[in-house]
């Protein structure tokens, strides 16, 4: 492929003005660039390429104890996901426990996206829970779905881990409107937070808006943009790549522009953007994640099928949780297609990313 000149866009309330790059060439040397986390204390650090990353960032996605501020959180998350829990608590409401209760437990679970496939594993994995415990109590089979949901959905935890390569790089793919650039933007601050350096590319070469909202991520978060207008979107992400390197951020994120998994020649471009971002860094793309929208229901397995036959991917982010989503198709992808969810979005904020936690999501859809 031809390098092509990247344009550099330094972050606007840098500390330290990281030198433009005014040049054609990418920057030959890494100039010390703060790292540009929002911690007012520490000093910018210069970064000096080969050593251990700055802060041996193992970020840690799965919280080791619900830190309090998850509440908030889990309240807009129980909301978005209401109406499937409420539809689920009606069927406990009877006086026993009999073959109606399971068949109008199957109905809702069907109309919470669950699919067909875990809803049969789920009713059978709550039948035998239910026998073993000798419960006889319906409310009490609500507990031990909840249960028998959290164990399914279980595999699907992950903690995000950066820090083993400098830069870390993560391709974000996904269809149209899925929440791809708004991820990115809350994954930013999620990982600065975390004290690494992140540098976001704009392979989303497609719209000029679509770069300019990635810019607005920048600002919000200080940080580098590589973007260039109306280039190739694998040339961007080689760029990016190779001034992640030079610059030694820790973490390159990658916007694609969205595309349907039925228009090939887009899936072949995402292809090319990987196979050309393994030319920059021969053990990159070490993340490619897929971003769904919550409330594609079934579509969105189909969605993880064909971008994970492309893409072999690594993680999803799934978003918009805070809407109108049923919830149930992430019991889908556990059963079917178990990739990681290393995120879940519940806002349009900043702040409004968070990890995914099992037993947390199955309690928030059946509360
Ligand atoms: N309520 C809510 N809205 C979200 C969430 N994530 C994204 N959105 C909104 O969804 C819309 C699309 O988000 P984008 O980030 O532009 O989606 P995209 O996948 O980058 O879109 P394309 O690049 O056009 O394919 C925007 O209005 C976002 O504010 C979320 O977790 N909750
Ligand atoms: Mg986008």
């Amino acid at each position: 492929m031809t390098p092509v000149p990247p344009v550099v866009t330094p972050p606007p309330a840098a500390p330290v003005a990281a030198p433009v790059a005014s040049s054609p060439e990418l920057p030959p040397v890494a100039p010390p660039v703060p790292v540009a986390a929002p911690a007012p204390v520490t000093p910018p650090a210069p970064i000096t390429p080969p050593p251990a990353p700055v802060a041996a960032p193992a970020v840690s996605a799965a919280p080791p104890a619900p830190a309090p501020e998850r509440k908030g959180w889990l309240d807009r998350l129980k909301a978005g996901l209401r109406k499937t829990g409420s539809s689920i608590a009606t069927v406990f409401t009877g006086t026993q426990i009999d073959d109606a209760l399971y068949e109008e437990l199957e109905e809702a679970l069907l109309m919470a996206d669950t699919g067909v496939k875990a809803t049969t594993h789920l009713l059978a994995d709550l039948k035998r829970r239910v026998k073993d415990s000798k419960t006889t109590d319906p409310a009490a089979v609500k507990g031990l779905l909840a249960d028998a949901l959290a164990d399914l959905l279980r595999p699907l935890e992950k903690a995000l881990v950066i820090g083993e390569h400098t830069p870390t790089v993560i391709m974000v793919a996904g269809v149209n409107g899925a929440g791809k650039t708004t991820s990115i933007g809350k994954l930013t601050k999620h990982l600065a937070d975390e004290g690494a350096a992140v540098l976001l590319a704009a392979a989303d070469t497609f719209r000029a808006a679509a770069r300019e909202q990635l810019g607005v991520w920048a600002d919000r978060n200080t940080v580098e943009i590589v973007s260039q207008e109306g280039g190739d979107p694998a040339a961007v992400s080689f760029d990016a790549v190779t001034a992640g390197k030079a610059r030694g951020k820790d973490v390159v994120l990658v916007d694609t522009a969205g595309r349907l998994p039925t228009q090939l020649h887009l899936m072949e471009e995402l292809k090319k953007i990987r196979r050309v971002v393994t030319k920059a860094d021969a053990t990159a793309p070490h993340e490619v994640l897929l971003v769904i929208d919550g409330n594609t229901g079934q579509n969105a397995l189909a969605q993880v099928r064909a971008f994970d036959d492309a893409l072999q991917l690594t993680g999803l982010i799934v978003t918009k949780l805070d809407g109108t989503a049923k919830g149930g198709v992430l019991a889908a992808i556990a059963q079917e297609r178990p990739i990681p969810v290393y995120f879940i979005g519940v806002g349009e904020k900043l702040e409004d990313l968070e990890t995914f936690n099992a037993r947390e999501f199955a309690q928030a859809l059946l509360s």
